[in-house]
C-alpha cells in the first residue's frame, strides 16, 4: 500500500470534524472514514442523491447505518444505509430530493472485529 504523507493530518481532521466515539479498548482493526461523497463540509450546487463513505476496514451489513437528516432533524436519506454488493467498506444512502439548507450525515458502523465506531458531519446544498 502507497503511504501517503499528508494521510495522518487529514485523518485527524476528520475525526475531528466526524466526532468519532470509540467505544471499547484502542485496536487498529476499528472501521473509520477514510474519504465520503460529498465530502466533510461541502458546499454543493447540485443537491447530492446518494451519500458514500469509504472505511478503512471492514464493516458488518447488519450492525451499520448511515442516516441523513437536515437541520431540523427530518429524514431525508431513503432506509438507514446500505454496504452495496460485493464491498466491505463502502456503506451508502439514496437521498430523497432535497433544497438548499445544511444536511447532518450521521453514521454508525460495527467493524469485523466487532468494534463500534460512529460519527456525525454536515455537507452544505447552497
Ligand atoms: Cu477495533
Amino acid at each position: 500500500m502507497k503511504r501517503d504523507r499528508s494521510r495522518p493530518a487529514r485523518m485527524m481532521l476528520a475525526l475531528l470534524l466526524s466526532g468519532v466515539f470509540l467505544t471499547g479498548s484502542p485496536a487498529l482493526a476499528h472501521a473509520f472514514p477514510e474519504r465520503s461523497i460529498p465530502h466533510v463540509g461541502a458546499r454543493l450546487k447540485v443537491a447530492p442523491r446518494l451519500v458514500t463513505i469509504w472505511f478503512d476496514a471492514g464493516i458488518e451489513p447488519v450492525f451499520s447505518h448511515l442516516i441523513v437528516r437536515s437541520r431540523k432533524g427530518r429524514k431525508v436519506s431513503i432506509g438507514n444505509g446500505f454496504i452495496p454488493k460485493g464491498s466491505h467498506t463502502i456503506l451508502e444512502t439514496r437521498l430523497h430530493p432535497i433544497g438548499p439548507g445544511v444536511y447532518f450525515v450521521v453514521w454508525s458502523v460495527i467493524a469485523f472485529d466487532g468494534h463500534h465506531t460512529e460519527g456525525r458531519w454536515y455537507f452544505r446544498v447552497r
